[in-house]
């Protein structure tokens, strides 16, 4: 978010007004590669806030990171030009795709809000004192404050057949799908996150990035920095984020395994010291047995846990993770059979209410007393995503899902045309995602359904 002009008018009128002068701290020095802080408005109950970086070197900096903590009633609020995340009183900003690179000499800057009478403290710039010092000041990280879910439950972990939070605690995530990036990252914004974070309370997002069809095969590194991106963004609101590798067709996932391989070794790496990532390896298996998905997983794994050892991974399963349920009906068993040979994984059902009847939900309550299960994707309507929903049928497998805290995720938090997008066409490009007047029918009924308090 970049300040308009009028804003910084607005606020630089009010400086003079109060007879402020501008407070430098940490000033730069001349060959130092430093980040000075400054306050460059303060209104009494808050303040605007701005970093200066500076490239005393001589070659260029290749992405920056900015970490400073504030004292115990001060608290940054929104911020532009960089991407915030937080762990109690500690913030991290770093640089955009369009600001990361200072060439020898140059400054970047981006600024925020604060509230309360505190600055910034034990400043650090990619590890190193801001001030271009050797030596990092000490760094106190306080454990995470706050109420978010990521806040409240941490580090997740599979105990037993359950998603269990830090403290050891079954729980239970509720939240949405993002459609695919390809076609509907317009939808997946700090505004529309703010919604679901703040109005909807999701716990969780799921980034959905299909390899085909106009995906991540068309351009590696550019869907990679969305992701990137949508993790930052779903981080800094305490929501779990799902990076789901949007497999479909061809169904058999070792066709992409050398992608998936270089994909999530670039994610997990950039994100292992987050506690919120669960990687979701392959969306939606199909005309493949399970032995070579099983196959794929044991390659893939280790992969991700060499970078992230505690991620959370989950394993997509037969016939469009179906658990056989549009095949033979005998995924379950051949699971049980051939498990994964990993620890800290689950399984993944896909179901669509006006598609998939007592059978699936029977397949799926089987499947819950014998393997640890997560719903990655479900939607009210049929599994075109499309047509008339079944509500009734969708909220049986919601009850079996609360009673035996089965976490869910719904699909899909766009303005796509089809019935099972929660917002109606042209509330993207509008940008505006508060209440309901822009939902459709499945989007009214599955935000009361995630908005019901959390049982952390
Ligand atoms: C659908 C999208 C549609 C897209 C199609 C093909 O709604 O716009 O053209 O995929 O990729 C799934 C898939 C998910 C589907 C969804 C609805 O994981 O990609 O989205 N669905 O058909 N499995 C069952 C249903």
């Amino acid at each position: 978010m970049r300040r308009s002009r009028s804003l910084l008018l607005a606020l630089a009128a009010a400086v003079i007004t109060a007879g402020l002068t501008l407070v430098a701290v940490s000033p730069a020095s001349a060959a130092a590669t430093t980040a000075s802080f400054a306050k460059v408005s303060d209104w009494g109950s808050g303040w605007q806030g701005e970093y200066t970086i500076t490239n005393g070197g001589s070659s260029a900096i290749n992405g920056w990171q900015v970490e400073f903590t504030l004292p115990a009633g001060t608290s940054a609020g929104s911020y532009w030009d960089s991407l915030l995340t937080q762990s109690g009183q500690r913030y991290t900003f770093r640089n955009r795709e369009y600001n990361g690179t200072i060439a020898p000499g140059a400054t970047v800057k981006f600024g925020f809000v604060g509230s309360g009478p505190g600055s910034p403290s034990a400043c650090l710039l990619n590890g190193a004192s801001c001030t271009g010092g050797t030596t990092p000041p000490p760094t106190t990280t306080p454990p995470p404050a706050g109420t978010t879910p990521v806040a409240k439950n941490g580090q997740l972990r599979v105990c037993g057949k359950q998603l269990c939070n830090a403290q050891g605690k079954p729980i239970q995530l509720r939240g949405m799908s993002t459609h695919g990036l390809q076609w509907y990252a317009n939808c997946v914004n700090d505004a529309s996150l703010n919604v679901l974070a703040n109005e909807w309370n999701a716990d969780v997002l799921r980034i959905s990035m299909y390899i085909q069809e106009g995906g991540y095969e068309t351009d590696p590194a550019g869907f990679t920095a969305k992701v990137h991106d949508y993790i930052e963004k779903a981080t800094a609101r305490g929501m779990y984020a799902i990076v789901d590798w949007h497999m479909l067709s061809p169904g058999d996932p070792n066709f992409n395994l050398a992608r998936a391989r270089t994909f999530f070794t670039e994610i997990a790496n950039r994100h292992k010291n987050k506690t919120n990532i669960l990687y979701e390896i392959a969306n939606e298996p199909s005309d493949v047995h399970w032995s070579s998905i099983k196959s794929y997983a044991d390659q893939l794994i280790p992969v991700i846990r060499a970078q992230d050892p505690d991620g959370v991974v989950l394993v997509g399963t037969e016939d469009w993770s179906s658990l056989g349920a549009s095949g033979d009906g005998q995924g379950v068993a051949r699971i049980l059979a051939n498990p994964v040979n990993a620890s800290n994984i689950m399984y993944t059902f896909h179901f669509y209410a006006a598609s998939h009847d007592d059978y699936y939900l029977n397949t799926f309550r089987d499947a819950i007393a014998k393997l640890p299960m997560f719903v990655t994707e479900f939607g009210t309507q049929t599994a075109s995503g499309d047509g008339g929903n079944n509500f009734g049928q969708a909220q049986r497998y919601l009850d079996l899902m609360a009673q035996n805290k089965v976490s869910w995720v719904n699909w899909n938090f766009s303005d796509d045309f089809r019935t099972g997008a929660v917002f109606t066409t042209g509330t993207c490009a509008a940008g505006a995602y508060s209440g309901t007047s822009r939902l459709k029918e499945a989007g009214v009924w599955i935000r009361d359904r995630i908005r019901t308090a959390d049982d952390f």
